[in-house]
C-alpha cells in the first residue's frame, strides 16, 4: 500500500490548487483571446480557423495553469521551514495516476487531431468565381489574373469566392493573410491553392510565413478587398494600361 506523507493526503490542498487553476485558466484564456490575430469576420474561411485557435488557446491556458499552479503552490506551501533539516518522506509509484496521465493526453490529442482535420476540410471548401495566381519569389509577390493582367498588389472583390493558385519560383514560401485564416505553402515545381471568400472590404497584408532567406521579413504584399464595381473598374484600368504598354512596344 502506497504511503503518502500526511500533508499530501490533505484534500484541502487539491481544492485550493483546483480553484487557482480555474481562475488562472480564465484570466489567461481571456488575455490570449484578446491578442488573437485572426478575426472571424474578415473571410468565410477564417471562421473555422478562429474557432480552432480559440479551442487551442483554452487548452493551452488550462495546461499552463495546471503545471504552473501545482508547482508554485508546492514551492510556497511545502517550502523548507526554518531550522527544519529533516528528510522528506520517500514514496514512489502511483499506478492510477500513471494510467490517467497517459490515457487522458492520448484521448485529448486524438480529439484535437480529429477537429483539426475537420477544420482543414472546412477551409478547403469554396468556389472559384475569381481566379488568380500568386507567384512568390525571393523576396516579393506577383499576382497573375487569367486575362493576362499582372499586378503587384492582390485585389479581390468582396463576398466572391476566390481560388488563389500558388506558385514558387525559387524556394518554399507560404501565403498568409492573418485576418483570412488559412495559410498555404508555395512549393517550387508544383501548384498549390487556397480558397478565400473575403467578407470585409479593406486593406490587408500578405506575409510570407515560411523562412525563405535573408529578406524573408520583407516579403510582403498589399491585399485590397473592394466592392465588386470597384474591382471591375480596377481590372478595366489594368487591362487598358497593359494593352497600352503592349501597343507602345
Ligand atoms: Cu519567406
Amino acid at each position: 500500500m502506497l504511503k503518502l506523507p500526511a500533508s499530501s493526503k490533505d484534500k484541502r490542498h487539491f481544492y485550493i490548487v483546483g480553484g487557482l487553476i480555474v481562475v488562472t485558466t480564465i484570466v489567461l484564456g481571456i488575455l490570449l483571446q484578446a491578442i488573437l490575430p485572426i478575426k472571424a469576420s474578415t473571410a468565410e474561411q477564417s471562421v473555422p480557423i478562429a474557432w480552432l485557435f480559440r479551442v487551442h488557446i483554452w487548452l493551452l491556458a488550462f495546461l499552463f495553469a495546471l503545471v504552473v499552479m501545482f508547482m508554485l503552490y508546492s514551492l510556497v506551501v511545502f517550502r523548507r521551514r526554518k531550522d527544519d533539516d529533516s528528510e522528506g518522506e520517500h514514496f514512489e509509484g502511483n499506478t492510477t495516476l500513471e494510467v490517467l496521465w497517459t490515457v487522458v493526453p492520448l484521448v485529448v490529442v486524438l480529439i484535437f487531431s480529429f477537429i483539426g482535420i475537420q477544420t482543414l476540410n472546412d477551409t478547403l471548401a469554396g468556389g472559384s468565381d475569381v481566379q488568380v495566381t500568386a507567384v512568390g519569389f525571393q523576396w516579393s509577390w506577383r499576382f497573375e489574373y487569367p486575362n493576362g493582367v499582372v499586378s503587384q498588389e492582390l485585389v479581390l472583390p468582396v463576398d466572391k469566392p476566390a481560388l488563389i493558385s500558388l506558385k514558387a519560383e525559387d524556394v518554399i514560401h507560404s501565403f498568409w493573410v492573418a485576418e483570412w485564416g488559412p495559410k498555404q505553402d508555395l512549393v517550387p515545381g508544383m501548384t498549390t491553392s487556397l480558397h478565400v471568400t473575403p467578407k470585409d472590404t479593406g486593406e490587408f497584408k500578405l506575409r510570407c510565413a515560411e523562412l525563405c532567406g535573408l529578406s524573408h521579413w520583407s516579403m510582403l504584399a498589399t491585399v485590397r478587398v473592394v466592392p465588386e464595381e470597384e474591382y471591375t473598374a480596377w481590372m478595366e484600368q489594368k487591362v487598358a494600361e497593359q494593352n497600352l504598354q503592349t501597343a507602345s512596344k
